[in-house]
């Protein structure tokens, strides 16, 4: 989960020199700040150092990744004809960029590679909003009162996330993760009615490939049940929900993702330690994949996160493992959840 460019002062000295989205565009600086969480850390997946936006920007959406902001986006999609105006994604002609990073990292990486995209209602939220929102309320008021430009833009971007993920993965992605950051401001009608079958196309798209999808969603506790439904592998538990709790809303035959509040790498080792075994514990030390339950806040110390996962390894075999250690996962993650 973002674990590279929030802390590390290696990837804030490149930054000195070469913009966030110039980065994601270039791909021997994308794979170099990929590595970077991978050589400090000693992390057991590396993350593909992009953003949900950057495929947007391929589908003719002018935009800028503001320093202290996120993603803005100049011209917002608020009408049936804005939402005419997006190009399909074609992503060898569009990204190709992106995939050449790919290429290289899962040639050069000892550990498996996690593909990524935002899934269509955040990145909906982007494109209407025109940036990050407290409430998503023009997302939602475009959402009930034009249900037909709605349904054109969430089709429209899940065309473009299925072909975006696939050729991730054809690429050398060992796993993919799908990023509904923002759903969790839905309630699980909606959510049912105006982003479930989008989210089972672009899962269901997958399944073909044979790597593990992981889904997660911030605050999306109350729609644990139907993120798995949509058919992942993963289902990524925030902190609001304890790690065996979200494991029962997900469901049997699923494995869970998460939670350590991101906040906890703020605090004394005392207390970081206590949080983390407390989630591993709830974990379970099966069908369980240890994270932050969000991206790694900037302030973090990049030491806390070494010692973190230092915990991690420690506590791992020593349960028996769940088959997720470093040496284990260098063929590629190519296991589904139950091999999990
Ligand atoms: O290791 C890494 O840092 C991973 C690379 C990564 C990923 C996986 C970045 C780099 N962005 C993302 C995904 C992303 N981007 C998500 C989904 C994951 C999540 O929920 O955390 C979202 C919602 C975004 C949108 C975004 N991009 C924001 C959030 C804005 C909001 O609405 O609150 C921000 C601040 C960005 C910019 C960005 N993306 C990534 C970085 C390192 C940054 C900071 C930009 C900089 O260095 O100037």
């Amino acid at each position: 989960m973002r674990q590279a460019g929030r802390s590390l002062p290696e990837y804030r000295d490149l930054r000195t020199r070469h913009g966030m989205l110039e980065i994601c565009r270039t791909p021997e600086l994308a794979v170099e700040v990929t590595l970077q969480p991978i050589r400090r850390l000693g992390v057991d997946a590396a993350i593909l150092f992009s953003d949900i936006v950057v495929p947007l920007q391929a589908m003719g959406v002018a935009l800028e990744i503001r320093p202290g902001v996120g993603p803005v986006i100049e011209h917002p999609i608020r009408s049936d004809a804005d939402v005419e105006g997006l190009l399909p994604l074609v992503p060898e002609e569009g990204v190709p960029y992106v995939l050449e990073a790919v290429r290289a990292l899962a040639s050069e990486l000892e550990v498996p590679l996690i593909g990524f995209a935002g899934a269509p209602f955040t990145l909906a939220s982007y494109l209407v909003e025109g940036g990050p929102s407290k409430n998503h309320s023009r997302t939602k008021a475009l959402m009930y009162s034009e249900p037909q430009a709605w349904r054109r833009l969430m089709r429209r971007l899940a065309d473009a996330v299925l072909a975006y993920l696939r050729a991730q993965v054809e690429a050398g992605a060992g796993a993919v993760q799908l990023f509904d950051s923002w759903v969790g401001e839905l309630s699980a009608d909606d959510y049912s009615t105006y982003v479930l079958p989008e989210v089972e196309r672009i899962l269901g798209g997958l399944a073909d490939l044979g790597v593990p999808r992981i889904h997660f969603g911030v605050g999306s506790g109350e729609l644990l049940g139907l993120m798995a439904q949509a058919g992942a592998d993963v289902v990524g538990v925030d902190w609001r929900v304890p790690i065996d709790e979200g494991r029962k809303r997900v469901g049997d035959g699923y494995a869970v993702q998460g939670n350590l509040d991101p906040a906890a790498c703020l605090a004394p080792w005392d207390v970081l330690e206590a949080k983390a075994l407390d989630v591993l514990e709830r974990g379970g030390g099966h069908a369980h994949v240890f994270n932050l339950g969000h991206g790694v806040l900037p302030a973090t110390d990049p030491g806390s996160l070494e010692r973190l996962v230092d915990l991690v390894h420690d506590w791992s075999p020593s349960r028996g493992g769940l088959g997720w250690t470093a040496e284990q996962s260098r063929g590629g993650l190519g296991r589904t959840a139950e091999q999990i």
